[in-house]
């Protein structure tokens, strides 16, 4: 029996500044070979999308997830939402993938899988579960930028300036300790037999930064300057369950 389980995150489909055109195929293939998938957030962007409107980019989104979830019936997939890619419009598709797939299920806000735990990693200071929430609900107020500030996005991009931003404004180990911290709040921990965390939101690859007696992990994200890989999960499955908290 297949055990391997992979995590990506980041993605940020359909907007301007990502480019995950060139890891598609990494991805099916990722998707053939493991029997557990996991989506860490900001897998689309609603917030910088190309089209016209949200409500095209959610139909391209899910119409995209959909082929590769039927396409893959012997591999379990969840798809845990970013701050990016969360969105009622989207979370209504889900909810229709999951009725209509046994093998796909989502969540809000993270997902434990045997000793491993699976969160986006949108958390800022010592937040706790319930300032996430506050956080993410500010996140449905603003879905989508205007065009100036798309103009002003690409420029920094360009300059390659976005991902000296994105290293200076999380340091690796200051970003550990506060994901560890909410982690903790969730009555989560190694106490709990939690191992290992995988996240995103960073863009910065993290590859097994032990904290507390877990190891910590982070693919990056496929955006110019910035490193991006399909994550091979190490998990002890004692079971296969599997758990979230959607409230
Ligand atoms: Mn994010």
């Amino acid at each position: 029996m297949k055990t391997k389980t992979v995590f990506i995150s980041d993605l940020h489909m359909f907007s301007r500044r990502s480019k995950p055109e060139q890891y598609l195929l990494d991805i099916k293939e990722a998707a053939k070979s493991a029997n557990t998938f996991v989506f860490g957030g900001d897998i689309f962007d609603f917030e910088w999308t190309v089209f016209d409107s949200v409500e095209e980019t959610v139909d391209t989104a899910a119409y995209w997830l959909d082929s590769l979830v039927a396409g893959h019936p012997s591999c379990s997939f969840h798809f845990v939402l970013g701050n990016h890619d969360f969105n009622l419009e989207l979370m209504e598709q889900l909810d229709r993938l999951s009725q209509k797939h046994n093998h796909f299920q989502w969540h809000r806000y993270f997902v434990r899988i045997g000793n491993a735990l699976f969160l986006h990693g949108d958390i800022s200071g010592s937040m706790e579960h319930n300032d996430l929430i506050a956080a993410r609900v500010r996140c449905l107020a603003h879905q989508k930028k205007s065009k100036a500030l798309h103009v002003l996005y690409d420029a920094v991009v360009h300059t390659n300036m976005h991902n000296v931003i994105a290293k200076t404004a999380n340091p690796a180990q200051k970003v550990i300790r506060n994901i560890h911290s909410y982690v903790m709040s969730l009555g989560e921990g190694y106490h709990t037999g939690l191992r290992s965390v995988y996240f995103g939101h960073t863009h910065v690859p993290v590859e097994g930064h032990e904290y507390g007696g877990i190891s910590f992990h982070n693919g990056g994200a496929p955006m110019k300057g910035i490193r991006f890989k399909v994550i091979e999960a190490e998990i002890g499955q004692s079971n296969g369950a599997s758990y979230g908290r959607e409230e």
